[in-house]
């Protein structure tokens, strides 16, 4: 059986894609992605936005056929969304030589940087700066939650030389992505699935404004405490999405100054919803935005895979394999509304638990993942 979780094991033994990427452990992360290249023979290198890259042939002869994920993850995150795909592709590269083959087309191998936008507040940075989706200056502008910018960061690594932004070689090079990925909600019964869609999703920041006061000598009704804003918010945002039929919820929250024996002046909450109707997802967040100040900070429109090259993947995988809609957001989709063909495999998550140090697939679906990705590569490899 192949050893993918003890690729895993690995890469949380470098522990760096637990923190948000662009720090210091990422830079660890380089290293783990490289010493796999390399112990492939594979020509590896990082791209103008921090995406990593590992070549199997020559893409600048023939566009080629590539897969990958990303290794970064949100804070204590679990094991698999993003490295099973990145641990995945190495292995499937394995299986292929396994059965002496050759590829028609190089195949390549990616790590997008920053899918979770843990940091910056942007998901999928890599893979939009790639495409020109996300433009490089607004990049360099985001600021982390430790004030620093991602211009300073680059700087302060000094991996800001050739500049972010849309990337017409890495593009060029690619004739068709698929991302392998742990399923993300409870709904892939079989050991390995297809992507239908993404819901479309956002992130919205609220600001609650009040007045700073003494916590133990302010009458109640001289306060004006924003916490009480943002706990209204927090109740019609379920509220509302259960009406609307959609998802929502406030999973990151700032109070300034945050002090225990003070009334806050300023409360900083951010909104992610999603749902299969775009038209519902934005009533909620118009119904929740009244009257409050409110910046959109990202916005992924739905994603429709390719049908064709869909039904392609379930074919070769056999099965019947499952095609499902899927919730979460992935470089897959990004690259698939800049046009590149793209596609997704999902292994299954027998708990459905994701973003969370809970999050587990079975071993045995992990092997099932990597075959059926080398299937597909092979596949694809012949067009
Ligand atoms: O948040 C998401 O949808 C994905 O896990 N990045
Ligand atoms: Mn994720
Ligand atoms: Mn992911
Ligand atoms: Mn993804």
């Amino acid at each position: 059986m192949l050893d993918v979780l003890a690729g895993i094991g690995r890469n949380v033994r470098t522990g760096g894609y637990r923190r948000d990427a662009w720090s210091s452990s990422e830079l660890e992360l380089r290293e783990w992605f490289g010493q796999e290249a390399d112990a492939r023979g594979l020509d590896r290198y990082e791209d103008r936005n921090g995406n990593l890259w590992a070549w199997w042939g020559d893409p600048d002869r023939t566009p080629g056929v590539v897969t990958g994920s990303h290794l970064d993850s949100v804070r204590e995150g679990g094991a698999f969304d993003g490295p099973l795909g990145v641990v995945s592709a190495f292995q499937a590269v394995d299986v292929l030589r396994g059965r002496g083959f050759e590829p028609g087309r190089p195949i390549g191998i990616v790590s997008f940087s920053d899918e979770e936008g843990a940091r910056f507040g942007v998901p999928c940075i890599g893979s939009r700066l790639l495409t020109g989706i996300l433009p490089p200056e607004r990049a360099r502008g985001l600021t982390g939650d430790d004030g620093g910018t991602l211009a300073e960061v680059l700087r302060a690594q000094g991996r800001d030389s050739v500049g972010l932004g849309r990337d017409e070689k890495a593009l060029a090079r690619m004739k068709v992505f698929v991302e392998l990925h742990i399923e993300q909600g409870r709904n892939l019964t079989e050991p390995v699935g297809v992507a239908a869609a993404i819901w479309p999703h956002g992130r919205w920041r609220f600001d609650f404004r009040g007045t700073a006061d003494h916590a133990g000598t302010t009458a109640l009704a001289d306060r004006d405490d924003p916490m009480l804003s943002y706990a209204h918010a927090v109740l019609a945002a379920r509220r509302v999405a259960e009406q609307f039929g959609v998802v929502a919820t406030f999973g990151k929250v700032r109070v300034s100054p945050n002090n225990a024996n003070a009334i806050p002046s300023l409360v900083s909450a951010w909104l992610d919803a999603r749902g299969p109707d775009e038209g519902a997802v934005r009533r909620l967040v118009a119904e929740l935005s009244e009257g409050q100040e409110v910046v959109c900070e990202s916005w992924t429109p739905e994603v429709t895979f390719p049908t064709a090259l869909r039904d392609r993947l379930a074919a070769t995988i056999g099965g019947p394999a499952p095609i499902l809609p899927t919730g979460a957001g992935h470089d897959a989709g990004i690259l698939a509304s800049a046009g590149i063909p793209s596609a997704m495999l999902f292994v299954r998550n027998p708990t459905g638990v994701s973003h969370s140090p809970a999050e587990f697939a079975e071993p045995d679906d992990c092997a099932a993942g990597v075959t059926a990705l080398a299937d597909v590569l092979a596949d694809l490899c012949g067009d």
